[in-house]
């Protein structure tokens, strides 16, 4: 075996974008596209001699191949050992778990998130750091500029390791160990959360649940958590084996993807329970009986519940959310008296401040919620917490969360979203919403008066670096606000993303449709970026 250093020339677009290198499997498979990408993040991670990586992703098509590649790239690059999930899987929050525990150097997952599989979906590279969390922005950025200078690669010359069985082999002089995928981040949950409590209170007395793993990497722990550990019956794990292209689905839990969950929650035999993660389990979908909870509700429910969990139990430094979450979590910090923090769209802004013990919760209208145990967006914690929550308080899902409607009020909330729009246009209709806001201020559109309106700026309360440009907020005196942004996760054209947000305090109007008690902001939404004249488009393809 020896090191080979192969000569390559740089590719233009290797820029990770909200989360990592996300491409067309396509691009990936171009002659050494993946090996500088890799080159190119060894040599932003100092350190790398005699260290521990990480690796593992969400079983798409095109990760074994990719694993074999990095592996051998990690041999011929100094790295003593890595620590890689049985058949290449670590779900993203696993890994962030594994990296803190083992205290690693960092880790590398191999997912595109929610993102279509196959060999004409998506693929994606995800580079952590030490802190278990994604690469905070200027070590993206040194990745990227490595990536437009690189001459060459080094990678061993050897046949594939394998990754089907527990244990350690050799490659060179590297240690390769295969890990369980799943058992430190259980291990992590179990001591959060009081598992006895839920098995006695909710599956002995007869809760059922339906868990859709959407043929992702969460199906298997989902077993063994949901079925084994908690008691749920047999078979309340649906699609729980990985499959590289996902089965044919799109691995995104929310309405319009996760719809054979959604028909069976809002079906005449519904269980009690139900929830869904992505491709890479960090996204979460909480569903009761007919009643869908948005992330930024679930978002301040957890927030305000989180007492009641033993992990919790001494109370929440404070909360942060991206800023185009809704602000429902606000109030729960107003009433807890403690800080809350609206950082960019990102899990990435979150590591500061919860590496500085600012923050204990933090989530997305994306789909994720995490807290401080790990450094990434939780599916399967969100889901055990949730359990937690109906356990303790003996109540169904839509009760505690009208029930927090009636304390807090409740914050009506939808995205649209516009995909894969001309690229152009899209870049042309935002510098447009940046020109026209700021003008909108003390102006009435429809029955609103704008209060104010421009670019989201953020300075990060622990380090003070700035990031400019972080969508167009335009915010109205009854504290309503629409915001403009263009998604950084897409691979084809641009996609826009409309988030419409409206407050109403109750007690009376708090069960009406979200479309319906959002309609004039929709439509104003719609005027004031002038959407169809920028991108043809006379509705939103995705609606959450
Ligand atoms: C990633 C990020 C999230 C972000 C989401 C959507 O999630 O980690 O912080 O909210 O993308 O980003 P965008 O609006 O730019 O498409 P994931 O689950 O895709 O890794």
């Amino acid at each position: 075996m020896h090191v080979c250093t192969v000569k390559t020339k740089p590719y233009g677009g290797q820029k990770p974008g909200t989360s990592g290198l996300r491409k067309p499997v396509s691009v990936f498979k171009q002659p050494h596209y993946l090996e500088n990408f890799i080159q190119a993040a060894f040599d932003s991670l100092p350190g790398r001699e005699g260290a521990t990586l990480v690796l593992g992703g969400d079983g798409r098509y095109f990760a074994r191949e990719a694993a074999q590649i990095i592996l051998r790239m990690a041999a011929a690059n100094g790295f003593a050992r890595v620590k890689v999930g049985r058949d290449g899987l670590l779900a993203t929050p696993a890994a962030s778990c594994v990296i803190r525990k083992y205290g690693t150097l960092g880790g590398i997952i191999l997912s595109a998130s929610h993102n279509p599989g196959g060999p004409a979906g998506d693929f994606g590279v995800k580079v952590n750091t030490g802190s278990g969390g994604p690469a905070p922005e200027e070590v993206t950025g040194a990745i990227f500029e490595r990536s437009r200078a690189i001459e060459s690669y080094r990678i061993l010359e050897a046949s594939d390791v394998p990754l089907e069985r527990l244990g350690e082999s050799r490659l060179g002089a590297m240690t390769v160990e295969v890990i369980d995928p799943g058992r430190d981040h259980r291990e992590l949950l179990e001591s959060l959360f009081d598992f006895d409590r839920i098995r006695d209170r909710l599956f002995r007395r007869g809760f059922r649940m339906v868990f859709d793993a959407l043929h992702a990497v969460t199906g298997p722990s989902a077993r063994v958590l949901f079925e084994e550990r908690l008691g749920a019956p047999a078979g309340s794990v649906r699609h729980g084996t990985p499959r590289e292209d996902f089965g044919g689905g799109h691995p995104d839990p929310n309405l319009t993807h996760a719809h054979e969950l959604v028909e069976t929650l809002f079906g005449s035999a519904a269980p009690d329970f139900g929830a869904a993660c992505d491709g890479d389990g960090d996204r979460n979908m909480i569903l009761g009986r007919r009643f869908f909870v948005t992330p930024s509700d679930s978002l301040a429910v957890l927030a305000a519940q989180a007492r009641h969990a033993r992990g919790y139990a001494r109370g929440l430094a404070g909360v942060a959310r991206s800023m185009p979450t809704s602000m429902a979590v606000d109030r729960v910090a107003e009433r807890l008296r403690i800080a809350c923090y609206a950082t960019p769209t990102g899990w990435k802004y979150f590591g500061n401040l919860l590496d500085a013990g600012r923050v204990t919760l933090c989530g997305e209208e994306s789909f994720g919620t995490g807290s401080d145990h790990v450094r990434e967006k939780d599916g399967l914690w969100a889901v055990v917490f949730w359990l937690d929550i109906l356990a303790a308080s003996g109540r169904p899902v839509a009760e505690i969360v009208r029930a927090h409607w009636r304390e807090f009020g409740r914050n009506y909330y939808s995205r649209h979203d516009y995909e894969e729009v001309d690229a152009a246009s899209a870049a042309e209709l935002m510098e447009h919403v940046r020109a026209a806001a700021p003008q909108l201020a003390g102006r009435r559109l429809g029955s609103y008066e704008v209060a104010s309106g421009g670019d989201f700026r953020y300075v990060d309360p622990v380090d003070g670096s700035v990031a400019e440009h972080q969508g167009i907020e335009i915010r109205f005196t009854d504290g309503s606000r629409i915001v403009y942004r263009l998604s950084g996760t897409g691979t084809r054209g641009a996609t826009l993303r409309v988030y419409l947000e409206r407050y109403e305090p109750g007690p009376g109007r708090l069960d009406l449709d979200p479309q319906a008690a959002l309609e004039d902001l929709i439509a104003l939404a719609r005027e004031a970026a002038r959407i169809e004249a920028f991108t043809g488009r006379t509705a939103p393809t995705v609606v959450t």
